[in-house]
């Protein structure tokens, strides 16, 4: 099996089962002028993993490996907005209200949509989910199960929020998921470096921790025959 170097050990894979998930690359939360900056929040600390991130989605793509992509956001109606999630922050603009790049964190909006850089592929399984985590009221689960997925590796934002919530959510599913350093950013160095801890503390508590040049140099070197899905 290809295995990858990894904390708190290497991470063995059968590209047959394994998918990329790539989580709320959205322009809200990680480009200049969006609602994250809006917040006063340092999106540069976001934009570090956009790089690394497109290399790993142009080598899982070639490879054939399942890649799916998320979005955090609402119906237009809000009717998907849970009140206490609408009140959090007592913020003068937040989501559901006109921001910079549209209505904030609504879907169909512009500033709600994935970034130019990891646009999705035509069949590439878009997920739009209405909180953290990206099982919570979503069809993933049943996506990654009709094609006998049962390992992720994971990138996106952020870090200790959507990432750290969808990884724990699909450990408890069942799944095994490898977190790529490089390629999931937080708003906040401190929160970034605990919340990969976290992930692999006790043995893996949560998953495994690993860094995107490892993963690319094992999908450059995959064999023709393990390649699995080619369109
Ligand atoms: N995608 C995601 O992480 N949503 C957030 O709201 N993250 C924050 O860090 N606020």
């Amino acid at each position: 099996m290809p295995t990858v170097r990894a904390e708190p050990y290497e991470f063995s894979f059968d590209p047959g089962h394994v998918a990329l998930l790539i989580i709320d690359m959205q322009r809200d939360f990680v480009d200049p002028g969006g609602f994250g900056e809006a917040l006063g929040n340092d999106v540069s600390l976001l934009r570090r993993a956009i790089g690394p991130t497109g290399r790993v989605l142009a080598a899982a793509r070639k490879a054939g490996l399942l890649v799916i992509h998320t979005r955090e956001g609402h119906r237009p109606d809000l009717g998907d907005l849970p009140p206490a999630k609408k009140a959090r922050g007592r913020l003068a603009t937040g989501i559901g209200d006109p921001g910079p790049m549209g209505r904030i964190l609504v879907r169909g909006e512009y500033g709600h949509d994935i970034i130019d850089e990891l646009r999705p592929q035509p069949g590439e399984p878009l997920v739009d989910k209405p909180g953290k985590g990206a099982f919570y009221a979503t069809d993933l689960d049943a996506i990654l199960r009709s094609r006998d997925i049962r390992q992720l590796i994971v990138c996106g934002v952020t870090t200790e929020v959507c990432v750290n919530t969808t990884v724990r959510e699909a450990n408890d599913r069942g799944y095994d998921c490898l977190v790529l350093a490089d390629c999931v950013a937080s708003y906040f160095p401190e929160f970034q470096r605990v919340a990969l801890e976290m992930i692999k503390a006790q043995g893996g508590i949560f998953g495994w921790v690993g860094e995107s040049a490892d993963v690319l140099t094992v999908l450059a070197h995959l064999p023709e025959a393990a390649q699995p899905r080619a369109a």
